[in-house]
């Protein structure tokens, strides 16, 4: 369903066995070095979810290859297999014609349990206009999709549940979001997760 234009949400785009694979590969990927992290913000606060990257890493507010603000490890590799869940995501959900050129080579992954939040805010730091792909793990959380204005109102609030895919490309791309809660225990029960997990794949435009 077209949330706005070119922002599509694709309920249950992820079977089980799918969910059961991605998130096993996300334990992987949080184990050190170059693992989980705690992000902290330019103000000197802290993101209450935590992250790791894969490809690029993300600090606030640009991208290198190694975690400069926590172990200074390399950043571990972008597979080949995520660039193609990613364009399979965007023509499944905005067309073939919308399938970027370059090659999808970062993911940010975000961990959120117990009280984890996300505050409104826009994903600039890339140098591609390419969509942003977003899947969802565990329990079900109220996303806010906002405007290209400001981080208050008009937004919409979107239920995101384990499996649903989310893209966002056209003037969609560069809108105020955020992730205003969690619902506690929601998660299905043979996915194993206790809070939630999303996994952004994105272009990032910068030189390999
Ligand atoms: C999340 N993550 O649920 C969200 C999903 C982030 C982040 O916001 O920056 O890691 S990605 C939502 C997103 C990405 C790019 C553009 C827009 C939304 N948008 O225009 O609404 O952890
Ligand atoms: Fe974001």
């Amino acid at each position: 369903a077209e949330a706005a234009p070119g922002a599509v949400h694709v309920p249950h785009w992820l079977d089980a066995d799918r969910q059961r694979a991605l998130l096993t590969a996300c334990r992987e990927w949080a184990r050190p070095p170059a693992g989980l992290r705690t992000v902290r913000t330019p103000g000197g606060g802290t993101m209450t979810a935590r992250q790791v990257c894969l490809g690029w890493h993300w600090y606030p507010y640009a991208y290198a290859r190694t975690v400069v603000d926590g172990d200074n490890a390399p950043v571990k590799p972008f597979p080949a297999w995520l660039d193609e869940l990613a364009r399979n995501a965007v023509a499944d959900a905005l067309g073939p014609e919308a399938v970027p050129g370059d090659p999808y080579d970062i993911a940010l992954i975000n961990f959120y349990d117990g009280d984890a939040r996300m505050g409104m805010h826009r994903d600039g730091d890339e140098r591609s206009e390419a969509p942003v792909v977003s899947l969802s793990l565990g329990d079900t959380c109220v996303f806010r999709f906002g405007n290209t204005e400001t981080r208050t109102r008009p937004y919409t609030d979107v239920e995101l549940r384990s499996g649903d895919l989310f893209v966002f490309g056209g003037p969609s791309r560069l809108a105020f979001h955020g992730v205003p809660r969690v619902l506690p225990g929601t998660a299905p029960a043979w996915l194993g997760l206790t809070g939630r997990l999303n996994i952004t794949l994105r272009v990032s435009g910068l030189a390999a």
